[in-house]
């Protein structure tokens, strides 16, 4: 591992699907109960925002029910002892990686402990359900959203990651399926940059093929072996 330095990580719905969280496009995954035009962009929340809502409290109170597991906590250890620079970039809305002790994640995709005032564009840590349109804490208009982006919406922080993959020696992708972009499109962005990229997931993605390396199994496994490597 001499010639790495800076790290780039990438994870979706697969490394907390061991936790018991499910994942979006596997057999009983959450595409599978619901339509994502009817639940995961903002035209559905205009439409129905009670059906919305509650979608996004279910799983909201579903995380006091779920632990992180080897692969969350692997990633935090990799996170304390990686000698060089590191940025998680994470797909998912959980809080995993928080609860496993990571400190620095990077939420493309939003959070379900955050809510979004649609009136005032403030953001609040947030626990409770938001279907009973609680007032905003900061301009009182009872237009709070679940703080997640949704299909075409803008994901957070893509220059930060952006600037990332083009100083990056190695990007892994861990659980993802490679179907939404721009999260896709990071293992080109970072091998055109030069880096070397592997990925980790249970079964082949739609972006397996861009990868230089890409192990098959579950991240419980594979993450703690690949961050012993890397540390060990
Ligand atoms: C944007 C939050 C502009 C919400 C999510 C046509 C062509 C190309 C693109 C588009 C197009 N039409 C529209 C678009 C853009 C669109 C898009 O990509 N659509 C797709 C469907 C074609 N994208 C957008 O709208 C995005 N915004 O483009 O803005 C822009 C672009 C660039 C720069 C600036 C602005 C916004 C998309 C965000 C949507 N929100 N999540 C919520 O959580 O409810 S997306 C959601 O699905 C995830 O966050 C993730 O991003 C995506 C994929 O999910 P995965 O995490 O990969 O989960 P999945 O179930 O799919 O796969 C799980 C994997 O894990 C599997 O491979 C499985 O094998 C593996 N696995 C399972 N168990 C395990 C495991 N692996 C290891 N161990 C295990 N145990």
């Amino acid at each position: 591992m001499a010639d790495i330095r800076s790290i780039v990580i990438l994870t979706g719905a697969g490394i907390s699907a061991e936790s018991g969280i499910d994942t979006f496009r596997d057999a009983g995954g959450l595409w599978e109960k619901h339509r994502v035009e009817d639940v995961a962009t903002p035209e559905a929340f205009a439409r129905n925002p009670a059906l919305v809502q509650g979608f996004y409290d279910a799983r909201r109170a579903a995380l006091a029910t779920v632990e992180p597991n080897a692969a969350h906590e692997a990633l935090a250890r990799l996170e304390r002892e990686w000698p060089h620079e590191l940025l998680l970039v994470t797909q998912n809305v959980d809080d995993l990686h928080e609860r496993a002790g990571a400190s620095s994640v990077l939420h493309m995709h939003g959070a379900l402990r955050s809510a979004l005032c649609g009136a005032c564009g403030q953001r609040f840590p947030w626990e409770e359900p938001l279907s009973d349109a609680p007032p905003c804490s900061a301009c009182g208009a009872p237009a709070l959203r679940p703080d997640v982006v949704w299909f075409g919406e803008v994901p957070y922080q893509m220059d930060r990651i952006f600037a990332a993959l083009a100083k990056a020696d190695l990007f892994v992708s861990i659980g993802t399926s490679g179907a939404v972009y721009p999260a896709a499109g990071f293992v080109n962005e970072a091998a055109a940059h030069g880096a070397r990229t592997l990925e980790l997931n249970l079964e082949r993605s739609e972006g397996s093929h861009w990868f230089d390396e890409s192990r098959q199994g579950r991240a419980g496994e594979l993450v703690p072996a690949w961050v012993e490597e890397m540390v060990g």
